[in-house]
């Protein structure tokens, strides 16, 4: 589930959803800077007010014919897109820690990659689910949720980030669960393509939004790059899969703090779980794993408060969880199938699966399995993911 770094805890729990939001124009703020400065000069001169009006008027014609002209060119205008950042490469690993492997021996991709994560991150989750199913090997680094040292390498402070040896030999940066998913599955559908390449198709756009704060997304997160048509399945099953894997990010990932920090002694009992599947008291010393279960459990029961509030959840948290458990499972049962991509997972379930095994250890997985449908198609998917792991060395 979702940690922090404890240190940037407040600000971090209005940067949990990652929603492209409305983008903000800048003919907006120069209508508004100008009406505000009219404003206040009203009282000195009325010349001077007029002046201030003709300039509003102007301003926002000129801004209005700039969009304009830019929105029939079909480009976006530069106060839409901020930055546009490809991916970044790395001449070889960084120094950290590798913390174990799990290695398939009937992994044939030649990829050689690194995963930092935290254990029980909903995203690591989903990229682990992911990785497991396809039966490739990678090595593994615990991360810190405290210090951190482990990702000072890195621009993002976020995990999960993956590390994928490229055919120049260098490294690739994925980040971001869904982008790292869907450029490795695009991989795997065609291992003739460089890993290197197809993370290009996947920039980072930088933009502002509803709440006028600067933030950023990963283009194309959703979707697979095939070169050959054949591959591409219908286009509904596409639509589909696409429709909840970005549900699982946008909606039912929120649902997970508010339920497993529900209160003081749940959000404890969920740290002390983190510790042991983390095994924390193996990666770090006793004063720093205590510190992360502590702090972190007291820190994220208040966080958890603000984040039902900011995801418009009522008390009953739980039934929340239930619902979004109910909703998937209808969708799965629509199609009579084990999985949403029949006979087999596709990349929905596993993302879902991936973000509900990120509570797995919690009391409110444990109703979750009481009160709803899940558990069939959960214990389904875990059997799918786990017959395709490799051993951990
Ligand atoms: N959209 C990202 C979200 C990753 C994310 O929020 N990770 C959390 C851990 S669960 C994190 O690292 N938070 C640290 C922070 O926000 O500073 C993804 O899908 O990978």
């Amino acid at each position: 589930m979702a940690t922090y770094r404890l240190g940037a805890i407040a600000r971090s729990a209005v940067r949990v959803s990652t929603g492209v939001g409305i983008i903000r124009t800048q003919q907006h703020n120069v209508v508004r800077l100008l009406a505000s400065s009219a404003g206040k000069q009203s009282s000195s001169s009325g010349g001077t007010l007029r002046l201030a009006l003709k300039g509003v008027a102007v301003g926002a014609l000129l801004g209005t014919g700039w969009s304009g002209y830019n929105y029939f060119r079909g480009e976006p205008t530069d106060h839409m897109i901020h930055e546009k950042t490809g991916p970044t490469y790395l001449d070889r690993l960084p120094d950290v820690r590798i913390m174990r492997k799990v290695v398939n021996p009937k992994d044939d991709s030649g990829l050689e990659l690194v995963l930092f994560q935290f254990q029980t991150c909903p995203f690591c989750c989903k990229v682990r689910s992911f990785l497991d199913h396809s039966g490739l090997s990678y090595s593994v680094v615990e991360v810190d949720a405290v210090l951190r040292q482990d990702i000072k390498w890195s621009s993002t402070k976020k995990v999960p980030i993956v590390l994928a040896k490229t055919r120049s030999g260098k490294y690739v940066q994925l980040m971001d669960s869904s982008m790292i998913v869907s450029v490795l599955a695009s991989f795997l559908k065609d291992k003739s393509q460089d890993i290197g390449e197809l993370a290009k198709y996947y920039p980072s756009i930088s933009f502002v939004n509803e709440s006028g704060r600067k933030t950023s997304d990963i283009m194309n997160k959703y979707f697979l790059m095939l070169q050959d048509s054949k591959q591409h399945k219908a286009n509904d099953a596409q639509d589909e899969e696409r429709k909840w894997r970005s549900w699982a990010d946008d909606h039912l990932v929120h649902l997970i703090s508010p339920n497993v920090y529900r209160t003081k002694d749940e959000a404890l009992e969920t740290f002390e779980w983190f510790s042991e599947v983390g095994e924390w008291d193996v990666h770090f010393p006793k004063w720093e794993r205590d510190l992360m279960v502590y702090v972190g459990a007291v820190a994220m029961w208040a966080i958890s408060k603000r984040l039902k509030k900011r995801h418009q959840l009522s008390d009953d948290v739980r039934s929340h969880i239930y619902d979004a458990c109910d909703k998937w499972i209808a969708a799965v049962e629509k199609n009579k199938t084990p999985f949403l991509g029949g006979k087999k997972p596709n990349l929905a379930d596993l993302a879902v699966f991936g973000v509900l095994n990120s509570m797995e250890g919690c009391q409110a997985f444990k109703d979750c399995l009481d009160n709803t449908k899940i558990g069939g198609w959960f214990y389904a998917v875990r059997k799918e993911v786990m017959s395709n792991r490799g051993h951990v060395a």
